[in-house]
C-alpha cells in the first residue's frame, strides 16, 4: 500500500511536469526563498483574499489578507463620524473661497487649520494572519530550488530537491470557489505541522479538530468579526491535532484549503452584515469544495482566470537569457541586452494585468494602495484609497487592457460613497449632489483630513465619475450608463453646478478654494480643478440625451459654456498649473495634475490643440522624468498621448530601473501598486488610443519596439484590437466590433494600398481611396474587420 501510494505521488509529480514552463513573458522565477515581504515575496489573490508566498524550504509562510479587514469606522470607541464635522462649514469655506477669488494666495497650513479636520477612527487595512506549514529541518543540501509565479495560470510554485527527494508545492487563490489552495507534493513521505498566526490587535479563538483549524475573533478596534478556516486534506494518511495546530504524516500529496470571511458589508452607515456569521461562512466556503481538494478547485480556477488573462497577448520579441532569474532580469535592465529588456517589459505588462485580476473582482472592495496585500497593522497611508490620483490610476488598465469586469468593485465602492458624499456636499458647500476629498477608507470616509499639503480635493467625485462614463464608452453598455453611471455622474455634476462661483475678473465659473494636488498655494481656479469639472460636464452633456435627461444636460451645457476650462499657456511656454502665471520651471514635483486634460482627460487633442500640447510638453520637460513610481507611470501615459513613443519608453525604462522591486512591485517608495497599474495602462496607450472619436493604431511606438504584435486590447466603441507591426509600421490590424456604427481608424497602413477583409470578402483599397492615414467604415455587431498591408510602407519614402 505504502509503495503504491508513493508511486502515485511520483506519478502526479511527473504528470504535473516539473519542467513544464509558461513562456518567458508570463513567468516570474527566483532561485531563493523570499526573506522580505515587500521586495521578494510573491502575491497571489482572488480580489478579496490575497496571500504572499515566501517559498521557505522547511517552513512556508503564507501571509494572508482579506480586503474588508479594517480597523476604525463604525463600532470604534471614539465615535466615528465619516470625516464630517457636525456643524456646517459652508460660511468658512465660502469666505476662504472669496479671499482666493479676490486674488489671495494662501499657504496650505493656514487653510488646513481652518478647513482641515483631524481623522478620528479612520482605521487601517489589516493583515489577516499567517498560514504556516512546517516540516522538520533536514540537513542535506537543497538543490534545484525554484520559486515561481506563473501568470498564465495564476499559480505560485516552489520546487527543489534534497537528499534524493523531489519537492513541489503550489499555491493559488480561486475566485470561482473563494478558497486559497496549497498543495504539497513529495517523492517521499511528508510530516507537516500546519498552524495559523493572528496579529495581536484582535481577539482570537482557535478550535482544532482532525478536520481543520477554525480561527475566529473580532478586531479590538471596532468589533469587526473575522474568521478563517484551514482544512488539511492529505491524499492518504491521517491528520491529528497538536494544540492550536494540526499535524499530518503521509506518503501522499497534501492539500490545504483556507477560507476567510468577515462580517463587513460595503454599505453606509453601519458597514456590517448583520446576517453573516463569518465563522459559519468560512466553514461553508471551505466545505463546498469537498474533499477532492486541488483537482476539484483547479479547473474552475483556471477557467475563470484564463478567460480574463488570456484575452490579451503582447509580443515584443523579448527573450529571457538562459537561467536568468526575474530579479536578475530586472537588475540587468538597461545594461545592453535589448532582447532581455523587452522580455522584462512584456513580463511587467502581463504582471500588471495579473495584479489587477488578483486584486479586483466582484463582491469585494476595490484594489487599495497595495492591491489586496498587506502585512502590517499600520501600513503606509493606511493602505487606503487616495482619490487624488491613486485609486483612479489603479483602474486605468481595466478598460484598455480588456479587463472591464475588474471595475465592478470600483463602481460598487463609489456607489457606496454617494450617501455620505451627499452629506459632505451639504456640510462643506451647502450644495446638492455628492463629493468627497483626498482619501477614503472601507467606512465611507468623505471629509477632509488635516494634512496641509493634501486634504482639499473636492474634485474627487468628478474624477471618479469619469470612470463610469469611460466604462460606457468602452462597452457601449446603455443599461450601465442609465442605471449605474448616470446617478453618480449627475450627482457629481449637480454638486459642481451648485458649488462653482463666478470669478468677477473674467465672469467664468470657477472652483474656489482650489488646490493643485499636494503642491503650491491655495488659489481660485487651479488648472486641474477646472479641467476635471470640465471633463465631468462634457461627459454629462454627452450622456444626458442617451439617458433621457435632456433638461439636466441643458443646464450642464450652459454651465460648461461659462466654465473656465483650466487651459492656459504661461510665460515659459508651459501649461499653467494655476490661473496666475506663477509656475516655477525648476520645480520637479511628482504631481503633474494640471495635465489632466491630456490624460486621463481628453480635452487636449494633439491633432487640434497643438499649442496646448506643446505647452504640456514644456511642462513635462521642466518637471523632468525622474520621480516616484506612480508619477513616472502617469508620465508614460502623458508622453503616449503626446505621441512620443521614445519618451514614453524612456519613462517606462526609468520606472523599471529605479521604481521596481525584485518581485516587480512598484515602489513609491514604499510599495504602492498604482505604478504597476499606471504603467500597464501606459503600455496600451503607446499601442492604441481611442479618445476623441478616432481609433489610432500604434500612436506612440518607440524605436525599441521595432517589431511585435498585440492581441485583444480595447478601443472605445466596443472594439477589440489586434495589431502586428514591423520597423515600417503596422502591417496587419484586426478590429472585432461589438456594435453597429461608423468607425474611424488611423494608421500609416492606410497611406498605401491595403487589403480590407470583412465577412469573408477581401477588397483591395488603393491608397487614394482613403483619406491620408484615416479610414472610415461601417462596423457591424460581432464582426471582424481586417486590414493588411499589400502595397508600400512609410519606409519607402
Ligand atoms: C498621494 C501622493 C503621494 C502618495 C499618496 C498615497 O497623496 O501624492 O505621493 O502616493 O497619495
Amino acid at each position: 500500500m505504502r509503495n503504491s501510494i508513493r508511486l502515485t505521488s511520483c506519478v502526479v509529480l511527473a504528470a504535473l511536469g516539473l519542467g513544464a514552463r509558461a513562456d518567458d513573458a508570463s513567468l516570474m522565477w527566483y532561485d531563493q526563498p523570499a526573506k522580505d515581504w515587500e521586495k521578494e515575496a510573491l502575491p497571489i489573490g482572488n480580489g478579496r483574499i490575497g496571500a504572499m508566498v515566501f517559498g521557505g524550504v522547511d517552513a512556508e509562510r503564507l501571509q494572508i489578507s482579506e480586503k474588508s479587514l479594517w480597523t476604525g469606522g463604525p463600532g470604534s470607541e471614539g465615535g466615528y463620524d465619516y470625516g464630517l464635522s457636525a456643524d456646517s462649514q459652508v460660511d468658512l469655506m465660502r469666505s476662504i473661497g472669496k479671499q482666493l477669488l479676490d486674488g489671495a494666495q494662501l499657504d496650505p497650513p493656514a487653510v488646513a487649520r481652518q478647513l482641515g479636520r483631524k481623522m478620528h477612527d479612520y482605521g487601517d487595512y489589516q493583515s489577516f494572519g499567517d498560514l504556516t506549514i512546517e516540516r522538520e529541518p533536514q540537513s542535506e543540501p537543497v538543490t534545484d530550488y525554484r520559486r515561481e509565479l506563473d501568470l498564465d495560470t495564476a499559480i505560485a510554485r516552489v520546487s527543489f530537491k534534497q537528499g534524493g527527494v523531489g519537492y513541489r508545492r503550489e499555491y493559488f487563490v480561486s475566485y470561482a470557489d473563494q478558497v486559497l489552495v496549497a498543495r504539497w507534493y513529495s517523492t517521499s513521505s511528508q510530516k507537516l505541522k500546519i498552524g495559523y498566526m493572528v496579529p495581536d490587535n484582535r481577539s482570537v479563538q482557535v478550535v482544532a479538530d482532525a478536520r481543520g483549524l477554525a480561527i475566529s475573533g473580532a478586531l479590538k478596534s471596532n468589533g469587526l468579526k473575522y474568521a478563517a478556516y484551514v482544512r488539511v486534506i492529505p491524499d492518504c494518511g491521517v491528520v491529528t491535532r497538536d494544540g492550536d495546530a494540526l499535524r499530518v504524516e503521509t506518503d501522499c500529496a497534501i492539500t490545504i484549503v483556507l477560507t476567510a470571511r468577515t462580517n463587513y458589508r460595503m454599505r453606509y452607515p453601519d458597514y456590517r452584515a448583520a446576517d453573516v456569521d463569518p465563522a459559519k461562512a468560512a466553514v461553508t466556503d471551505n466545505l463546498a469544495v469537498g474533499t477532492a481538494g486541488r483537482s476539484r478547485v483547479y479547473g474552475p480556477h483556471s477557467a475563470d482566470y484564463q478567460a480574463l488573462f488570456q484575452r490579451v497577448k503582447l509580443d515584443l520579441g523579448g527573450v529571457v537569457p538562459k537561467k536568468m532569474t526575474t530579479d536578475r532580469l530586472r537588475a540587468q535592465y538597461g545594461s545592453g541586452n535589448a532582447a532581455a529588456d523587452l522580455a522584462l517589459e512584456q513580463l511587467y505588462f502581463n504582471y500588471g494585468r495579473y495584479l489587477l485580476i488578483a486584486s479586483s473582482r466582484d463582491g469585494s472592495l476595490p484594489a487599495n494602495l497595495q492591491g489586496v496585500w498587506n502585512d502590517k497593522a499600520t501600513p503606509p497611508w493606511n493602505a487606503d484609497y487616495h482619490v487624488n490620483i491613486n485609486l483612479q490610476m489603479n483602474y486605468w488598465p481595466a478598460e484598455v487592457a480588456n479587463l472591464s469586469e475588474t471595475t465592478g468593485p470600483l463602481f460598487d465602492f463609489v456607489d457606496s460613497l454617494v450617501p455620505p458624499g451627499k452629506l459632505a456636499a451639504q456640510r462643506y458647500f451647502g450644495a446638492g449632489g455628492w463629493t468627497m476629498f483626498l482619501n477614503t477608507n472601507a467606512w465611507g470616509y468623505v471629509g477632509p483630513i488635516d494634512w496641509p499639503t493634501s486634504f482639499w480635493q473636492p474634485e474627487a467625485s468628478a474624477w471618479l465619475a469619469q470612470h463610469y462614463y469611460e466604462h460606457y464608452l468602452f462597452s457601449r453598455d446603455e443599461a450601465f450608463l442609465k442605471k449605474r453611471a448616470w446617478p453618480v455622474m449627475k450627482g457629481a455634476a449637480q454638486f459642481w453646478l451648485d458649488a462653482l462661483v463666478v470669478d468677477p475678473h473674467d465672469g467664468k465659473l470657477t472652483v474656489t478654494p482650489s488646490y493643485s494636488p499636494e503642491h503650491g498655494p491655495f488659489t481660485a481656479g487651479a488648472a486641474m480643478s477646472q479641467q476635471i469639472v470640465a471633463d465631468l460636464f462634457a461627459n454629462a452633456v454627452a450622456a444626458a440625451p442617451l439617458v433621457g435627461d435632456r433638461e439636466f444636460g441643458k443646464r450642464v451645457a450652459e454651465a460648461l459654456a461659462r466654465l473656465d476650462p483650466g487651459l492656459r499657456i504661461g510665460k515659459h511656454g508651459q501649461l499653467q498649473e494655476w490661473k496666475a502665471d506663477i509656475d516655477d520651471m525648476k520645480d520637479d514635483h511628482r504631481h503633474v495634475s494640471h495635465l489632466f486634460a491630456l490624460h486621463p482627460g481628453h480635452a487636449i487633442d494633439l491633432s487640434k490643440d497643438t499649442d496646448f500640447a506643446a505647452a504640456a510638453r514644456t511642462t513635462l520637460d521642466a518637471r523632468g522624468d525622474a520621480s516616484t513610481g506612480w508619477s513616472r507611470a502617469w508620465k508614460i501615459n502623458f508622453w503616449a498621448r503626446l505621441r512620443d513613443g521614445d519618451r514614453a519608453h524612456k519613462l517606462l525604462a526609468g520606472l523599471l530601473r529605479d521604481s521596481t522591486l525584485p518581485n516587480l512591485w512598484d515602489t513609491h517608495p514604499p510599495f504602492q501598486i498604482d505604478g504597476n497599474f499606471g504603467a500597464t495602462a501606459g503600455i496600451v496607450e503607446m499601442l492604441l488610443q481611442s479618445q476623441n472619436g478616432e481609433i489610432r493604431i500604434l500612436p506612440a511606438l518607440p524605436k525599441a519596439w521595432s517589431a511585435g504584435s498585440v492581441r485583444g486590447i480595447r478601443a472605445r466603441g466596443d472594439v477589440t484590437v489586434s495589431i502586428e507591426w514591423d520597423a515600417c509600421g503596422a502591417n496587419s490590424i484586426n478590429l472585432a466590433t461589438g456594435h453597429d456604427g461608423p468607425l474611424t481608424v488611423r494608421s500609416d497602413l492606410f497611406e498605401h494600398e491595403f487589403g480590407f477583409t470583412t465577412g469573408g470578402k477581401v477588397m483591395r483599397v488603393p491608397s487614394k481611396g482613403t483619406d491620408g492615414d484615416r479610414f472610415t467604415f461601417d462596423a457591424r455587431r460581432d464582426r471582424v474587420f481586417g486590414f493588411k498591408r499589400t502595397g508600400g510602407t512609410s519606409c519607402d519614402h
